[in-house]
């Protein structure tokens, strides 16, 4: 492997890992504040349980998440230099927004939050916990245009040889973000959903306590659950149409679709040698039309195939790399412009597949649960915490698909946008060795994995200790004494 194989490896690493932690923090943080809401509304002490159980769960993960965000933060100076140089002046701004707004709104919230809950006006503290989720949608707004703008650059001009950003407007109102920011809120709440059920259902099958607030919380966290899918749905149409115009090839790989059709049909499970980018052996089992409607909102128009698209890309981008010793192995040979199509075209599936099993699962558990019912079996519980993990693997493999599908372009050309904004990936890693980014990959994934060790176990541990962990009954006010100075560690 060279150093642009492992610098993207070790990208994919810390990335994916980070945004395990990113969804539940986001979709927590709102659905605590709404269950803070309730409390502070009816008085009804459900919800102030609520608030405190599921309020710690988010703090632990959220300690986790500004961890792997920070870690992961500095590979852009570290392994990707070259692009950092290339896109610092066009997203430069929004990085900066997303640190300096969304995070010091964030900590300053939080901080009020966690130390408030007996000294600050009851309604005061309830404006923190909303201006602090309401920060981190924000700053999931600021770095989502930073990625929308790689996948379709907007709002510059070419100066130098590099893209200078001449409306930051033109950037945060860029229609690519518009799209991919709904979507990716309604996966944070996809991912709250179902954390919500899962351990629910554990607490209601094991133990007899509290059942008023595990009932409420499973509730609440089916129905979150299948509202948040209905969003990915409608969402995920909207980014479709807006991909096949924009990255007509990402659209075309996440379908193997290699010749051009008319109408196309929509793939819904390929077999034989998918990472041909001929298609000679591939067989699929399609729906006539579908994708011509995915794609045009009709059932009869034009969806390009990967072979049409190579070859206006050579026309427009080149057929060889430069011969440059910055591009190793790379340097004059062919430009692959087929992203990896076992990838894409699983990574797509995936997405919707894991997604729908997820929403699947949150109505089966509100039906079996109905009228007070509570199926006895362990295998309801095992597939309630199973059920955990899908909304998660449905977030992976959507930016998976997302990221990987951009290939070979870090920064992919703009159709309609000014000539020259883009950027090859190989162009925009760092002119270090391959034994120095081997030492960052090994070790930062090192690191991840300790984080993730602690981050299970942490949360496993929480989620255990159900509501006496976090309010102990009024009787033993001793105990409430040093168990509060713990909730604000
Ligand atoms: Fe993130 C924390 C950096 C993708 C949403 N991230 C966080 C922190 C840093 C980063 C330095 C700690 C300080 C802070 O809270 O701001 N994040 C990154 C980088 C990313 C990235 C370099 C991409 C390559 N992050 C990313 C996405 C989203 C977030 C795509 C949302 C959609 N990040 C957050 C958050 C965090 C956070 C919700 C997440 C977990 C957390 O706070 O608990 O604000
Ligand atoms: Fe990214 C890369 C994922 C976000 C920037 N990523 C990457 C990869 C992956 C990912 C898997 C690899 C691919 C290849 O190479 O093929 N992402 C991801 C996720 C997320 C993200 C999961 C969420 C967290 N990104 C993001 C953002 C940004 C980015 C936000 C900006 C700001 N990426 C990036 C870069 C890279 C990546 C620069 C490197 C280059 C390449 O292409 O690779
Ligand atoms: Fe998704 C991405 C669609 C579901 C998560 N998505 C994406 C895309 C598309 C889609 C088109 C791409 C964009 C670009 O690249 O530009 N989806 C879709 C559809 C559906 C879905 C159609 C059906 C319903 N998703 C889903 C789910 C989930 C998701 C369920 C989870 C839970 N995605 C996702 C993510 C991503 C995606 C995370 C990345 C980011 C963005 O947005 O971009």
């Amino acid at each position: 492997m060279d150093v642009l194989d492992l610098a993207r490896w070790q990208f994919g690493i810390t990335t994916v890992y980070h945004f395990l932690m990113v969804p539940l923090t986001i979709g927590l943080a709102v659905l605590v504040a709404g269950m803070q809401t309730a409390w502070v509304r009816t008085g009804d002490v459900k919800y102030l349980k609520m608030t405190k159980f599921w309020g710690k769960l988010m703090l632990v993960n959220f300690a986790m998440g500004v961890v792997t965000g920070i870690v992961q933060e500095f590979q852009f100076g570290m392994t990707w230099s070259a692009y950092s140089r290339f896109v610092g002046d066009a997203f430069g701004a929004p990085l900066a927004m997303e640190g300096l707004l969304a995070f010091f709104v964030e900590s300053t919230f939080l901080g009020l939050w966690i130390f408030g809950w007996d000294k600050l006006p009851k309604k005061v503290h309830l404006a923190c916990a909303w201006a602090f989720s309401l920060a981190t949608v924000a700053s999931a707004y600021f770095i989502l245009a930073a990625n929308s703008w790689m996948q379709h650059p907007v709002g510059v001009e070419l100066v130098d040889g590099r893209p200078r950003l001449t409306s930051i407007w033109a950037l945060l109102t860029n229609n690519t973000a518009l799209a991919a920011i709904p979507h990716t809120i309604a996966g944070c709440f996809a991912v709250a959903g179902a954390f919500l059920v899962g351990v629910a259902v554990w607490h209601l099958t094991r133990r007899n306590e509290e059942r008023q607030v595990w009932r409420a919380s499973l509730k609440l966290g089916g129905v979150v659950g299948m509202v948040a899918f209905a969003a990915l749905a409608v969402t995920g149409d909207l980014q479709g149409k807006l991909m096949f115009q924009q990255q007509p090839m990402k659209m075309a790989a996440a379908e193997a679709l290699c010749h051009t059709e008319q109408p196309a049909s929509f793939s819904i499970f390929a077999y034989g040698d998918v990472a041909r980018p001929d298609c000679e052996n591939v067989k699929s089992i399609t729906v006539p039309a579908l994708l011509s409607f995915l794609a045009h909102n009709d059932f009869s128009s034009e969806v390009k195939g990967i072979e049409d698209l190579v070859k206006e890309y050579k026309a427009k981008y080149g057929e060889f790399y430069p011969v440059d010793p910055q591009l190793g192995e790379l340097s004059g040979q062919p430009i692959d412009y087929v992203p990896n199509l076992p990838v894409t075209y699983w990574g797509f599936r995936f997405m919707i597949g894991f997604g729908a099993l997820a929403a699947l699962a949150a109505a089966a558990a509100l039906w079996l649960t109905r009228g007070g019912r509570m199926p006895s079996s362990p295998w309801f519980r095992r597939a309630a915490l199973a059920g955990i993990a899908t909304p998660f693997i449905a977030n992976s493999f959507g930016w998976i698909f997302t990221e990987m599908g951009r290939q070979p372009f870090v920064v992919v050309p703009n159709p309609t946008g000014v000539d020259g904004v883009w950027m090859f990936t190989a162009r925009g890693v760092s002119g270090i060795s391959v034994g120095e980014v081997l030492t960052s990959l090994i070790v930062l994934t090192l690191v991840y994995a300790v984080l993730a060790v602690l981050e299970v176990f942490l949360l496993r541990r929480y989620a255990r200790a159900g509501i006496a962990g976090v309010m102990p009954p009024p009787d033993k006010p001793a105990e409430k004494k040093s168990d509060e100075l713990a909730f604000a560690y």
